[in-house]
């Protein structure tokens, strides 16, 4: 048996013991209120979602597993002579909670070798589509077509156990893990770079194959390693996680719901923020023919973006209030690799400028710059510059932690999710009926 699904379920087994506990023993406990401004405002706030993969605190940032970002970095086994973690490795302390011996490592990456190969049709149905479609457009109908090799579908209807559904279901999360990056850089340089493709070589790790297939030399495995790892996961509520949960919940299996998640990941308040912020970097680029703005002028060009009724992209979080550690730790490699690069010149005015700006306007909770502020910037300096792909690179990070979880639903034997609503009238009477009580 594969020794991380043995890990898995002495996990499991735990885990289940206590989740029965909480509901059984202590099912009544208020956890929270839900107020009307909640329930309008889109749910910000509400605790209504578990998970143990991660925990977004507002002020320090995302913890994997318990361990800030620098700690993860430092402490996964490194692919050797670089200076990044192997995935892989991040793939089993998102799992199991536990630092991976490098055993475990390669025991993934193997796993990975053996079903990174992704089928003709899948390529079929990606060049059947017409040549604009988004790359994330594409990225979902690929995973979607594959949704027929679904080892959970066959368990299903063949009358697998509720217990066991989640076996199926790390199946499937490992197929699909293991062919992403193999799908994102076909999607890749069949758009931009003449359709000339790069097969896979099995002897590379899942960053080091990814940068190979990309055709982007070192240090681009590295970062491939570094975007992987810190989009990985960020707890549950954000809308790709959460809607790959909310479809998975109804028992939809892991091609149904990753394709889902990534259509969440591609709207401009999420995901595709990183795209944003590199299109209104250029637009600012164009009107400067080329020279890197002065503070005030890059003030005018904020408040242009606000008055015009339009977000600053890459600012804002809907639970962080202090600057995103994932920009940090972007942040920390362009000060490192590309101190002198231009664009990183306008990421850091802009990191001088916005917030004091969006403070004055007085209408973000978290003036800060987010995870997607910085990331473009990498990936343009290495010469990946359509940044209309870079959301599809934040997708294959997303599906790490969304797998994972998908996995611990299915094993702690999570239901349907069907929360409840309210017509506004009935908000009315509530109101109403508690005001006249004071
Ligand atoms: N620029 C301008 N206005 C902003 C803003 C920004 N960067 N961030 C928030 N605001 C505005 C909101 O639009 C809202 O305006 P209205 O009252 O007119 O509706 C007001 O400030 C209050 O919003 P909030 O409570 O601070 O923020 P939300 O929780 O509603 O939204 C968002 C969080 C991330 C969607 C928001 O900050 C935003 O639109 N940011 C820009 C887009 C972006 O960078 N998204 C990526 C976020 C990180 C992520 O998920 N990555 O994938």
């Amino acid at each position: 048996m594969i020794k991380l699904k043995e890990k898995l379920y002495e996990k499991i087994v735990v885990g289940r013991e206590t989740v029965t506990r909480l509901v059984k023993e202590h099912g009544d406990v208020k956890i929270g209120e839900v107020t009307v401004a909640q329930a309008i405002g889109g749910m910000r706030g509400v605790k209504s979602l578990v998970t143990d993969i991660s925990y977004l605190d507002p002020e320090e940032g995302i913890r994997f597993r318990g361990y800030t970002i620098p700690e993860t970095l430092e402490k996964l086994p490194k692919v050797p002579g670089e200076e990044m973690p192997y995935v892989e490795g991040h793939l089993y302390l998102l799992l199991t909670g536990e630092i991976p011996t490098s055993e475990d490592v390669h025991e993934i990456a193997e796993l990975f070798k053996q079903r990174q190969h992704v089928p003709q049709y899948v390529i079929d149905v990606l060049r059947a589509m017409p040549t604009d479609s988004h790359p994330m457009t594409m990225f979902s109908v690929a995973i979607a077509s594959m949704q027929r090799e679904s080892a959970f579908v066959k368990a299903y209807n063949s009358g697998v156990s509720k217990y066991e559904y989640w076996e199926p279901t790390f199946e499937d999360g490992l197929s699909l893990l293991a062919k992403l990056p193999g799908i994102a850089s076909y999607i890749f340089r069949m758009k931009y770079r003449s359709d000339v493709i790069i097969p896979g070589n099995p002897e590379l790790d899942m960053g080091g194959n990814f940068a190979h297939m990309m055709g982007v030399p070192k240090p681009y495995d590295d970062v491939a390693r570094l975007y992987f790892i810190l989009h990985s996961d960020h707890e549950s509520g954000n809308v790709s996680a959460h809607t790959g949960h909310l479809v998975a919940s109804a028992l939809s299996d892991l091609y149904y719901s990753i394709s889902s998640m990534i259509n969440g990941l591609a709207g401009p308040l999420h995901g595709l923020a990183n795209q944003e912020v590199l299109r209104w970097i250029q637009g600012v680029r164009e009107k400067m023919g080329g020279q890197v703005p002065t503070e005030e002028e890059m003030r005018q060009f904020v408040w242009d973006t606000l008055n015009s009724g339009q977000v600053i992209p890459g600012f804002g979080h809907a639970v962080l209030r202090k600057t995103d550690p994932r920009y940090m730790a972007q942040r920390e490699f362009c000060l490192k690799h590309l101190p002198d690069d231009e664009l990183f010149k306008y990421v850091d005015v802009l990191f001088r400028v916005v917030p004091p700006v969006l403070r004055e306007q007085g209408k973000a909770k978290n003036p800060w710059p987010n995870v997607d502020a910085q990331s473009g910037v990498i990936q343009w300096y290495y010469g990946v510059k359509e940044y209309d792909f870079y959301t599809v690179l934040f997708g294959i990070g997303r599906a790490l932690g969304v797998v994972s979880n998908i996995i611990w639903d299915r094993a702690l034997g999570f239901p349907l999710e069907r929360p409840k609503s309210l017509t506004t009238h009935m908000l009315e009477e509530i109101v109403q009926q508690q005001t006249a009580g004071v």
